[in-house]
């Protein structure tokens, strides 16, 4: 029996700016975080940077023609802040071309536009006033909102304010492992609140005349032991940091106040001013969720350190699950679990699987092909739980394959390969994969097969 999907699901693949673009210097394009950081000596394995990525700016067209031919009915992606916004805050126009041209582009082949506002890639000039450590920058981001809004608003209906502000606050003011790199858990504390605040401004400047989400990373997390009540709290200051400290003021217009105490030594409370959780609070139409892994956790010695701001004895303990190559366990059910939970615990909102995906070790053969057995059924598990959610009564509306293509994995650099569709960094030539056949199989049935 094959599984169908309800009408008008939406079949999309994701990318976002800095991973895919290149183009970093040209057609006025700004400098930022990442062009910064991915410079600086160690930072990222083998010395990548995104100077060139994918080439994505330069091959558009080969691009859109990939997507029609994965039969996607949806396309997300994100714009880069400064190739669009110069360094004195005034409009790149050439910059704005190229997202133009790109949503002609899709529209044209009935290819619905998904566009996220930031992922990740913060103008330097403001990395330089105290990036996201300073409110301003929730104000300069409403700004940049309007100019994006102005001139895409007309053709583009949804929109994501914020990918994953857990990576951007938590990994690059906290861990240090993400751009700006900085190891400063005061700036970290301060940083989660002045997203959370953009998100709102953002989302107030674009009005309800399109469709407004933010796209969270979400997790199952579970205590190592769970008759152990330090595991047991363990696992509640990580589902604190890494899920309910974004849901909760989003969704329900507070913060949770077990994490505020969790916080409160980071000053994390000295930031919230008169009539900023009415702002993040507003009501959104859709909630993005970008699913990978869940965690495991100790708050014994033992296990890996993790990046959980204010837990520094809490570790992460692997469960003997299947791994991909990022290293991360293999957890279908608990995308299950992740959108059960928003249904049951949160005001109800429909739902985008905004990012699924895996990076394998894959090995082209002499003419590019991949055959990626191991993605295709990460992919296939993943939305029979998707399915078996629907069926549970969640409003899941969508769901983007991450990534469309091989890009530039951040910290990573290009050793980590997550596209359905391979990169040959040498001649730019792409290539699906044996998943990307398979995924346009299954978004032109609308169904997985038996
Ligand atoms: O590549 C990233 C993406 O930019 C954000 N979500 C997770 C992906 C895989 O690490």
């Amino acid at each position: 029996m094959t599984v169908a999907f309800p009408e008008g699901f939406l079949w999309g693949a994701a990318t976002a700016a800095y991973q895919v673009e290149g183009a970093a210097a040209e057609d006025g394009r700004c400098e930022s975080i990442w062009d910064v950081f991915s410079r600086q000596p160690g930072r990222i394995a083998n010395g990548d940077t995104g100077d060139v990525a994918a080439d994505h700016y330069h091959l558009l067209g080969a691009d859109l023609a990939l997507m029609s031919g994965l039969n996607l009915n949806a396309y997300r992606f994100s714009v880069s802040w400064p190739r669009i916004v110069d360094d004195d805050g005034a409009i790149n126009r050439k910059g704005l071309d190229f997202y133009e041209r790109l949503v002609d582009g899709l529209l044209e082949r009935g290819i619905r536009p998904f566009l996220t506002l930031y992922h990740w890639d913060l103008p330097q000039r403001l990395e330089n006033r105290g990036g996201w450590a300073d409110r301003d920058t929730a104000q300069h981001f409403a700004d940049y909102t309007q100019i994006a809004h102005e001139t895409l608003g007309d053709r583009v209906h949804d929109w994501t304010t914020l990918n994953e502000p857990y990576c951007a606050a938590l990994l690059g003011y906290g861990a240090g492992v993400h751009a700006p790199g900085r190891r400063e858990p005061r700036a970290a504390a301060a940083a989660v609140h002045h997203l959370l605040l953009a998100h709102g401004s953002a989302r107030s400047v674009i009005g309800d005349r399109n469709s407004v989400g933010i796209t969270l990373n979400l997790y199952p997390v579970d205590p190592a032991d769970p008759n152990d009540q330090v595991d047991v709290d363990a696992a509640r200051r990580v589902d604190g940091l890494q899920n309910r400290i974004f849901l909760d003021p989003v969704l329900r217009g507070a913060y949770p106040s077990d994490v505020l105490g969790d916080l409160e030594a980071l000053g994390f409370t000295d930031h919230i001013k008169p009539g900023d959780l009415e702002l993040i609070g507003a009501p959104l139409d859709t909630l993005g969720v970008n699913y990978y892994t869940g965690h495991h956790v100790t708050g014994r010695p033992g296990g890996h350190t993790a990046e959980w701001i204010g837990s520094e004895h809490v570790h992460a303990v692997p469960r003997g699950l299947p791994t991909t190559a990022m290293g991360w366990e293999e957890l279908p059910e608990g995308l299950f679990r992740v959108l059960n939970r928003l249904h049951t615990e949160y005001p109800r909102l429909p739902v985008h699987i905004t990012e699924n995906g895996a990076a394998y070790d894959d090995v082209p053969d002499a003419h590019g092909y991949v055959e990626d057995h191991a993605r295709r059924w990460y992919l296939e598990r993943h939305l029979r739980a998707v399915e078996t959610a629907i069926g549970a009564g969640v409003d899941v509306r969508g769901y983007f394959a991450w990534s469309l293509l091989d890009n530039f994995e951040w910290a990573e650099g290009y050793g980590k390969r997550f596209g359905v569709a391979h990169v040959d960094f040498d001649t730019f030539v792409r290539t699906p994969k044996l998943s990307g056949r398979w995924y346009a199989t299954v978004a032109r049935a609308n169904a997985l097969p038996e």
